[in-house]
């Protein structure tokens, strides 16, 4: 696991170099943008039980079968599987987040996740929709300037719509 700092540090030994002057903005920046980020990372673990219930039901409203008999969110047991999964998922999403890389996320969540849902029988194109929806009902909380000093977050909201893509990518 990385984050935006171990990784420009490991790329500049790879070269043995010091690091790059474009490497040092970045992280500069980074450093400077980290309330942001703090409080973008505080919107989505703060929300997250809305997050998931939300994208959760409109899961369902589009994809009926899913929850009937035969369904795979179908008894409870399988509802509850399916639920705890959005919620590891948008977990690495939050770590990522708030490490500015996403190794976490692909090293312990995305890794073989593909392959489980398969060996399970799990639908993985509707696991990757329901990364979807997390995505735009978690967006809308970063977004929400209540309880935030008002600012651009335009640059972080880009950012935590990566790794929901590279989440729901990896899994499709
Ligand atoms: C991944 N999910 C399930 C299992 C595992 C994971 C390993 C099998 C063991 C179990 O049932 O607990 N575990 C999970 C994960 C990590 C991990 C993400 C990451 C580190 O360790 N059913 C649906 C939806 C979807 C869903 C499409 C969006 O209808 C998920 C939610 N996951 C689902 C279901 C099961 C499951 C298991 C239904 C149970 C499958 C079954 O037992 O038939």
């Amino acid at each position: 696991m990385q984050d935006a700092f171990t990784k420009a540090i490991v790329a500049a030994d790879l070269r043995g170099s010091f690091l790059s002057e474009q490497e040092l903005n970045q992280l500069t920046n980074l450093v400077k943008e980290s309330n942001k980020r703090l409080d973008a990372v505080n919107a989505i673990t703060g929300n997250a039980a809305e997050i998931i219930s939300d994208a959760a039901h409109k899961l369902f409203a589009e994809q009926t079968d899913l929850i009937r008999p035969g369904g795979n969110a179908y008894p409870n047991r399988r509802m509850a599987a399916c639920l705890r999964d959005m919620e590891i998922i948008l977990r690495y999403v939050s770590y990522a987040l708030l490490a500015g890389d996403a190794s976490v996320l692909e090293d312990r969540c995305l890794n073989g996740l593909k392959e489980t849902y398969v060996a399970l029988g799990t639908p993985t194109r509707s696991v990757a929709r329901a990364v979807q929806l997390m995505k735009e009902t978690a967006i809308g909380y970063v977004n929400s300037p209540s309880g935030v000093t008002r600012g651009d977050c335009s640059a972080l909201v880009n950012e935590a719509a990566t790794y929901f893509d590279k989440a729901a990518a990896s899994i499709a």
